[in-house]
Formats: C-alpha cells, structure tokens, sequence
C-alpha cells in the first residue's frame, strides 16, 4: 500500500493496452464478466471442508501448518528457555527427551514438508500452468484429511506423554529401550507420509497433462520445475519411511528381529533405510523454496532469470543425486571406510547444483530493477542463510572434519540454517508475494519489511551462537551442559524470542489486511505469469476460457521498454537492456509474439 506500489500499478496500467505482461491471452469470454471468486464460491462450512478446489484446499493447509507451526514453535520455547541454565533447570531429562522430540517431529512433518507445496504448490501450480484444478481434485482433497489424521495421532501422543527417541527414531532405543509412544508416534508419520505421497503424485500428473496449449516445459515457471522436481522424492522416497516405521513398530509390538542384534536383527539396517528416505527428504524442504525464490528475484529484478533452463536442471539434478548421499550421515556410526570416502564425494556433487542456482539468482539481480518489497528482503535472507546452511553442510561432508562435529550443535545449526533460515524465510515469503492474489487484498510493506529484517536478525542471533557451540565440542540433544557454555546459550535463547516475535508478527498485519487492506486488483506486485492474468483472489475455475501460451517465461524486457518509454520505472530510474535496444532497432521483439488481448492484466 505503499506510493511506490501505487506508482508500479498506474505505470502497468498506462502500458497496458499495449503490451500486458507478455505472457499469454485468456479469452474473451470474461472480459467484463464479473466471476464469483473462489472465497465467495459457498460460505458454509461444508464448502470448505468438502471442496475439490486446489484453491481452498491450500487455505485448508495454510491453516493448518500455521497451527502446526505454532505447536512446534512452543515445543522449541520450552527447550530455549530449559537451556538458559546449565543444571537445566526447567524440564527433567525425559521431559527434554520428549521436547526435542516433538519439536522435531512436528516441524518435519507437519510444518517443513507439507508448507510450501501443500499450500502455495496447491494454490499456485494450476494457475501457474493454465489449468482449473489439479489433475485429481478429490484425491487432494483427501491429501488434506489424511494430513489431518496424522495430525490427530501427533496431538495424541502430545497428549498421553510423547516419545523421547528423537525425529530419528533411531534403533534399538527406539524399538527396544523407549518408554515412550513409539508406536503411535511412528503410525501419525506413517499416516502423514500418505499425503505426502498422494499431493506429490497429484503434482506429477497435472504437470504432464494440464499444461495449457503452448505451456511448453522450456516455458514452465521455476517455482513449477522445483515443485515437479520435489514430487518425483515424494512418490519415491516416502514409501521407504513408511515401511521403515512400519518395521519398527512390528519390531517394538510382535518382537520381529529386524533391527535387534539379539533377534538376528541390525541396528545400522535402520539408519540406511532412513536416511534413504531422510536426505531425499531434507531436498523435499528446500526444493520448494528454491522455486519460490527463482520466483521472488525475478519479479524483484523484473529481468528473465538468468540461464533458465540450468535453474530448472538443477533440481531435477538435486532430486536425482539427492538419494545418493545418504550415508553422510553415518560417517562414524560403523559404516565401511569405503563407503564414507564415496558418500563423502558424492555429497560434494550434490552442492553444485544448489551452487548453481545461488549464481543465476545473482547474476538476475545484477543490473536488475530492484524493488526492497518485502518478498524481495525474505528472498535476500533466504539466500544469505542458505548459502551458510549449504556451506557447512559441506564442511560436515568432508569426512575427516565430521568426526569431529558429528552430533555436536554445529550439525544442528547447519540444519536450522537450511530449514529454518532457508524454507521457513522463503515461506513467509512466498506468503507476502502471492497473499494479494490468495486474499484479493494488498497488506503493509512497513510491517513486512520490519518482519523480514527481525526474522533474519533473530534467526542469526539464535542459531550463529549454535555454529560456535559445536566446534566447542557442546554435543547435541543434552539439556544439562558444562557451564562455559552458557553464554553462549543465553545468546541463542535471546535469538530464539525474537524470532517468535518475528513470526508472530505477520500473522497480525495479514491477518489485519484481509478486512482492511486495498483491493488487490490482478496484478499489484507487476510480475509475469499465468497467475497474475485471472483476478485476485481468482474465479473458482481460475480461467473462464483457457489460456495459450505464445511467449517465454519471465518475459520482463516488455516492462523495461515500456517503462523507458514512459520515462518512469521503478524510482523514476527505467533503465533500458541491450536487447531493448535492439529492439527499437526493429528486430522482431518478444512483445511481438505476445497476444493481445489481456484484459485481466
Ligand atoms: C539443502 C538442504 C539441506 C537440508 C534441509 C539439510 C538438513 C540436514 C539435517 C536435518 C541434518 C541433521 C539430521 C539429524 O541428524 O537429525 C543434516 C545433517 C547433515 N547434512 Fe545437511 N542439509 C542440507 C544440505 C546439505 C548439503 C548440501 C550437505 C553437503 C553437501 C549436507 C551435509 C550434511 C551432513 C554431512 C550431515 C550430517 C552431519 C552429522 O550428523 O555429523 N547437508 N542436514
Ligand atoms: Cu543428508
């Protein structure tokens, strides 16, 4: 709602008739038509919890990983301010054995996997690709109950005391030693990993099939490729958690000796099988990000994103080389040296492929048109912590450095910085770029800004501290600690209650936005893209008529021409690309293969 924002829509809509945002045409058969939006469409409970509509189902999820979120977050409170001392003075031993657990387990499965796909996967995919729904609607739909139903089996085990064994559910504590609800808790991530399955299935075949005519792969948006990329692990890679579980709980129920040397079984067998599953899994959380960022640093540079076509390889390379690497994590428990040196090589393959798309990311935002809107902060903190998440992962790679640190506090702050810095930075903002289309209403660039600028300082002041810890030799998943530690510790609990301020913040001015802030009108941010040719929020049939793609991705050269011709332009400041150049030259342009005709743009 700020000037600027107002500036970016007046000059979008002087360009208008001309030009549009080049992507595509949708029919005519709307233009002027007033569509029921897909909020409006039924305002009884039962149209909300028996839609098929990829658009409600995602608020179904936003909603519901919010309050996962938020139940998680609690869990960490507890185990920030029980660290505070070094008696642990809060929470007796088991107590923190089942904090830390619950944490981890909800944040996993109910917060980090299902955030960016189930909501802004759901929402965006098919308006990203020119279809009305996802290929199975009903399927998603009951994605959504089954989420549902894990979720009710978590707060059980919440409620009837927990489980102490970790997210690892490492043997043979937890087949043999637990007292906790192993078996209850193993069947919650059992039943969640169904809707996983099925949401990255549903994903896989609506990209196949429901692309729009000239929706050509070459002209996918990245946030799709990284969604495309992110399914193929789920469908392949969750199956094998699942019966790894199962075969837990058959162990810890029927006495079956899978993992228990006792029984003829082997404790190691375990952690292959979930590491198979759980390095794949970590690429589940990030992938999405990537693909949400590619999205933010192009609208914030308004340029096409450099070497498109390596940004898209890249994940289907980190879903393929993913499932490659997983005995990093077992460098020291017994695994053949052998096997370390390989696993320890092939994790420094995997890096290069999320190197990649960090340089492209870069190489857009150089002499791009940058906007400081708050997606484009949250993008820049995405960035920055991941590169610092990604880079310690391959100090832990190096196999001689990782017996040093291994299940130290520098292991947990490497992860916090890719799933904490990095996915929930790009969630947050993803939630602030496409909330105007999601709600139909713009929301505070102040209070954005201000969040995206906390989240990051409290993030680091929580987790740098951790790093340091680490390398000190504070091991992980201890609650009582020597007491040199502790300042450190205390820096890293003032980190964390910023950050939950951080979070809490959005949740009110979002919140605030959906019954006070301005109209969004379709396209506020000035991006490229299907979704930003249909209203906000958008019909319950996204398109009255189909669109047809006729030119690139990204295609943002349009909007630099233009702006230079109207001699405005983001801060008064239109620079002009030597491809715009060229195209006063009178070289056939990329507008030119635009249709006209864009009435919703
Ligand atoms: C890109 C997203 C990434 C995520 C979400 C992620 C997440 C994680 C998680 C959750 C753990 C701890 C597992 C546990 O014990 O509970 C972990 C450990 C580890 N990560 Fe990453 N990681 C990522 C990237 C990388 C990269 C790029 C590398 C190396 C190339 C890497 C190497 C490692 C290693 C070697 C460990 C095991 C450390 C140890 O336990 O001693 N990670 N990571
Ligand atoms: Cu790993």
């Amino acid at each position: 709602m700020t000037d600027r924002t107002t500036t970016i829509d007046d000059r979008r809509a002087r360009s208008r008739p001309e030009t549009g945002t080049g992507d595509a045409k949708t029919g005519d058969a709307e233009i002027g038509t007033e569509q029921v939006s897909y909020l409006r469409a039924g305002h009884t409970l039962r149209s909300w919890l028996l839609t098929t509509d990829h658009k409600r189902i995602a608020i179904l999820y936003l909603i519901s990983v919010t309050i996962f979120f938020f139940i998680g977050g609690a869990a960490a409170a507890l185990l920030r301010v029980d660290l505070l001392t070094p008696e642990g003075d809060l929470l007796t031993n088991e107590g923190y054995n089942r904090a830390f657990t619950l944490h981890g387990v909800i944040m996993v499965w109910f917060f980090l996997i299902p955030s960016i796909p189930n909501t802004f996967g759901n929402f965006l995919i098919p308006l990203m690709i020119g279809a009305r729904d996802l290929a199975f609607p009903r399927l998603n739909l009951i994605s959504w109950y089954i989420y549902i139903l894990g979720g009710l089996f978590t707060v059980v085990v919440l409620i009837t005391g927990g489980v102490d064994t970790g997210w690892t559910f490492y043997t043979p504590l937890s087949s043999m030693f637990s007292n906790g609800n192993v078996v209850l808790a193993a069947t919650a991530v059992f039943i969640v990993g169904f809707s996983s399955i099925l949401t990255g299935l549903n994903f896989i075949v609506t990209v196949h099939k429901l692309r729009c005519p000239g929706m050509t792969w070459g002209r996918l948006p990245l946030f799709v490729w990284s969604h495309y990329a992110t399914a193929l692990i789920l469908v392949l890679a969750t199956p094998v958690l699942s019966i790894t579980l199962a075969l837990i709980a058959a162990e810890r129920v029927f006495g079956l000796g899978v993992f228990d040397p006792a029984l003829g079984g082997d404790p190691l067998l375990y952690q292959h099988l979930f590491w198979f599953y759980s390095h794949p899994a970590v690429y589940i959380m990030v992938l999405p990000a990537l693909g949400v960022v590619s999205e933010l640093i192009a609208a914030a540079a308004r340029k096409p994103v450099f070497g498109y076509r390596f940004v898209a390889g890249s994940s289907i390379a980190i879903a393929i080389i993913g499932f490659l690497v997983w005995g990093h994590h077992m460098f020291v428990a017994g695994q053949s040296m052998y096997a370390s040196a390989v696993f320890s090589f092939l994790s420094l393959v995997v890096a290069v492929p999320s190197g990649i798309k960090v340089y492209n990311w870069t190489a857009t935002l150089y002499k791009g048109h940058i906007s400081l809107d708050p997606p484009f902060l949250f993008a820049m903190g995405f960035i920055g912590l991941f590169v610092v998440g990604g880079l310690t992962g391959l100090i832990l790679a190096m196999l001689a450095v990782d017996v040093h640190v291994h299940d130290t506090y520098f292991v947990v702050a490497h992860f916090h910085y890719i799933m904490v810095g990095g996915t929930v930075s790009a969630y947050f903002g993803a939630l602030h770029f496409w909330w105007p289309k999601m709600i139909g209403r713009r929301t505070s660039v102040v209070w954005g800004r201000l969040s995206a600028v906390l989240i990051f300082l409290g993030f680091n002041l929580t987790f740098f501290p951790q790093f340091i810890l680490g390398y000190l030799g504070m091991p992980r998943r201890y609650h009582v600690y020597a007491p040199e530690f502790q300042v450190l510790h205390v820096m890293s609990s003032a980190g964390a209650g910023i950050l939950a301020v951080a979070y809490l913040l959005p949740f009110t001015y979002l919140f605030y936005s959906m019954r006070y802030g301005a109209p969004a009108g379709p396209n506020p941010v000035g991006a490229t893209g299907l979704e930003w040719t249909v209203p906000s929020p958008p019909p319950k049939h996204n398109f009255a008529t189909l669109p047809v793609v006729t030119g690139p991705p990204y295609d943002y050269e349009i909007e630099h021409e233009e702006a230079g011709k109207a001699g405005g332009g983001r801060k008064g400041k239109a620079r002009t690309t030597r491809r715009d150049r060229a195209d006063d030259q009178g070289r056939p342009t990329r507008q030119a293969k635009t249709a006209p005709g864009e009435e919703w743009q």
